[in-house]
């Protein structure tokens, strides 16, 4: 099947407007294409425009960092960067602390124009490099029995004031299902609109899960761990009430504090005011990761 996201909506296509409006309706008389990979889609595609790489790198959350949206952009140059190792282990093949350069190479990097929806009820819609998670996996060798992936961010006491002031429980972790995690649309991203991504998107990479709400997308990753338990989350180990191991985008279940059915788009523009929130984050080709569970006590 033809997969809409990879092929079929690229930053070329958006400038000019017209062109990209052009190639929608090229594509939409394809025949050929799988009517999943249109019909959910394409009504949603079409108002994807990328926010701007300044609004995407001063708006940010990352409490390593500081809890203001502009803290991150203010004290993330201090992140160090350099010689950067990813430790894979717990229920895979080929354990070991990679070099990012050698965790990657021979793996290719695509360009993702994904909706990103914050659990506070503000998106934007980035435009990604990086590589399919199950690529990655693959060739770590993911062993039989391992059930979930869990990812730890780094911690560095001494460049991070919000590890200093303790305003959550470091290093932050996260984690995915294991049929999640090797679903094509979930990546590692490593830049954005084609330069490496700044250090508060959470450099040199980070986790990016488009139908999940962004605190999902963990960033500057340093380990890996395959497991057949459910993994613990920075978020629900703050408040399990609020915040679920899935946190699936859905607006029909709200936060008990505010509405999850619409959502701020950062910057405007064209589409200013607040939107609909789409089930799945407008991504309904993950709907059947999820049959038979209940998604509103499953949250
Ligand atoms: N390590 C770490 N990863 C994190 C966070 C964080 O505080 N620390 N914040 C999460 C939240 S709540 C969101 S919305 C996204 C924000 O990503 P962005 O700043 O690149 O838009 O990162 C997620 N990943
Ligand atoms: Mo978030």
């Amino acid at each position: 099947m033809a997969y809409r996201w990879k092929n079929d909506l690229s930053l070329a296509d958006i400038t000019p407007k017209s062109v990209y409006l052009n190639r929608r309706q090229i594509l939409a008389g394809t025949a050929g294409l799988g009517a999943i990979g249109l019909a959910g889609g394409a009504q949603a595609q079409d108002a994807l425009e990328p926010n701007t790489l300044e609004e995407i790198r001063s708006y940010n959350n990352y409490y390593e960092f500081g809890t203001g949206k502009e803290d991150p952009a203010q004290n993330a140059h201090n992140l160090d960067t350099s010689d950067w190792s990813v430790k894979v282990d717990g229920l895979v093949d080929n354990p070991g602390d990679y070099a990012l350069a050698d965790l990657l190479d021979g793996l290719s990097v695509e360009e993702r124009i994904y909706r990103f929806r914050c659990v506070e009820a503000w998106s934007m819609v980035v435009p990604w490099n990086g590589i399919e998670l199950a690529d990655i996996l693959s060739k770590v060798g993911v062993q039989e029995t391992a059930k979930y992936v869990a990812f730890e961010t780094v911690v560095q006491p001494d460049n991070m004031i919000g590890v200093q002031r303790r305003v959550l429980d470091f290093p932050y972790v996260e984690g995915l299902r294991l049929d999640e995690a090797m679903h094509p649309l979930t990546i590692m991203a490593t830049g954005l609109y084609d330069e490496p991504l700044a250090n508060q998107n959470g450099a040199p990479i980070r986790l990016v899960v488009p139908w999940k709400y962004g605190f999902k997308s963990i960033k500057s990753i340093v380990r890996i761990t395959l497991t057949d338990q459910e993994p613990p989350t920075s978020w629900n180990k703050a408040n399990a009430r609020e915040y679920g191991f899935y946190s699936n985008v859905n607006p029909t279940v709200d936060h008990p504090r505010w509405s999850q059915a619409t959502e701020r788009l950062i910057g405007g523009g064209l589409f200013a005011g607040r939107q609909d929130t789409l089930m799945f984050n407008g991504y309904p080709e993950v709907a059947s990761l999820y049959e038979g569970m209940d998604l509103s006590v499953d949250i």
